[in-house]
């Protein structure tokens, strides 16, 4: 069976991973619809031997679609539920929805379970919770967590085209003793922007509650819906650094029951979706460089944190892009026709 399948956002870097993976995993549709603003829209892509014309997203564009592929941003909200009254399933990459208490908030290796639960849309994740409950998840269901510490280092491909573009540009400024231009990060629509190159950021979004930013609660939010779990204690900090793709994220735990970083490495290779790279001696472990354009996420410098009990220390790599927004997302779409859920 095949299915009629609309990307919102289509010309942004999670469109264009969509549209790389549909190819790449062999997604079964019938009729594909590019969508995306008014800035957009006429847009020509080639795609798998055909041309399509980007259009304009409107409620109607999404007539006769079953699956409904949201790259994110704010067209979601408002568009999601004019998908839904449409027949389509939305899998939306935007914050709209995630803490919604009717919408699935899913990471499929990690809680299918929760997708049948569906009114229309289902949430995908943060890319950095993502990332980090991949690893946690193995470790959680042997050992449960009572604590994380978490630091993440992401890259600026986070935060689009344009924090792409500025890296690059102050790099050859920097260079050629040119004077070097901020008006991107740490957010586009902040009052102050600071280089990059050369430097690292620790805000990503805004501040809310006692001075964490936004992205930082992302991660104690999601992750407490997403396990199931509202007593795990997490404290994290989001820095961007100037690395052009894939999140890395260093990772402290403090487990309820004993687990030795060798149980750890055992559990963590048999995750689906997860690969083990791990050996100080030959200097292998993960690195965004090595990480980016792949599906897994990368684990490495599993150590016992023995200055705790039960502590255990990670470091773990992924490709934002993919298995932190557009993977995640189509194998939400690939569960729900497995499962006849669509
Ligand atoms: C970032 N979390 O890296 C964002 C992307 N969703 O800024």
């Amino acid at each position: 069976k095949k299915y009629n399948v609309a990307i919102l956002g289509a010309t942004g870097a999670v469109g264009k991973e969509f549209l790389e993976l549909i190819e790449e995993r062999n997604f079964p549709f019938a009729e594909l619809k590019l969508l995306a603003s008014s800035r957009s829209a006429g847009k020509k892509i080639d795609f798998m031997g055909k041309t399509y014309t980007v259009e304009e997203a409107k409620p109607e564009s999404f007539d006769n679609v079953q699956i409904a592929l949201f790259a994110g941003g704010a067209a979601s909200k408002t568009l999601a539920p004019e998908a839904v009254k449409r027949g389509a399933v939305v899998i939306d990459n935007s914050s709209a929805f995630r803490m919604d208490p009717k919408v699935p908030l899913v990471i499929p290796e990690v809680n299918p379970e929760a997708i049948k639960e569906h009114q229309g849309i289902i949430a995908n994740p943060n890319c950095s919770t993502i990332i980090m409950l991949m690893a946690l998840k193995p470790i959680y269901d042997k050992a449960k967590i009572k604590r994380v510490v978490v630091s993440t280092y992401q890259a600026v491909s986070g935060a689009g085209k344009e924090a792409i573009d500025e890296l690059e540009n102050q790099v050859v400024a920097h260079i050629q003793r040119a004077p070097v231009e901020a008006n991107i990060l740490p957010g586009a629509s902040l009052p102050k922007h600071y280089q990059i190159a050369f430097n690292l950021l620790p805000q990503i979004d805004v501040f809310v509650d006692g001075d964490y930013t936004k992205e930082e609660m992302k991660m104690v939010h999601e992750t407490h819906k997403i396990l199931g779990d509202h007593t795990i204690g997490i404290s994290p900090t989001a820095v961007r650094v100037p690395v052009f793709r894939s999140h890395s994220e260093s990772i402290n735990l403090e487990l309820a029951e004993p687990l030795s970083a060798q149980e750890a490495r055992e559990l963590l290779s048999a995750f689906p979706g997860v690969v083990v790279e791990d050996a100080p001696a030959d200097m292998v472990y993960p690195m965004p460089l090595l990480t980016s354009g792949k599906n897994d996420v990368a684990v490495g410098r599993i150590r016992e944190d023995k200055s705790v009990p039960y502590g255990l220390n990670i470091w773990v790599v992924g490709d934002q892009i993919r298995k932190g927004a557009a993977l995640n997302a189509l194998q939400i779409a690939e569960y729900m026709i497995g499962h006849n859920l669509v």
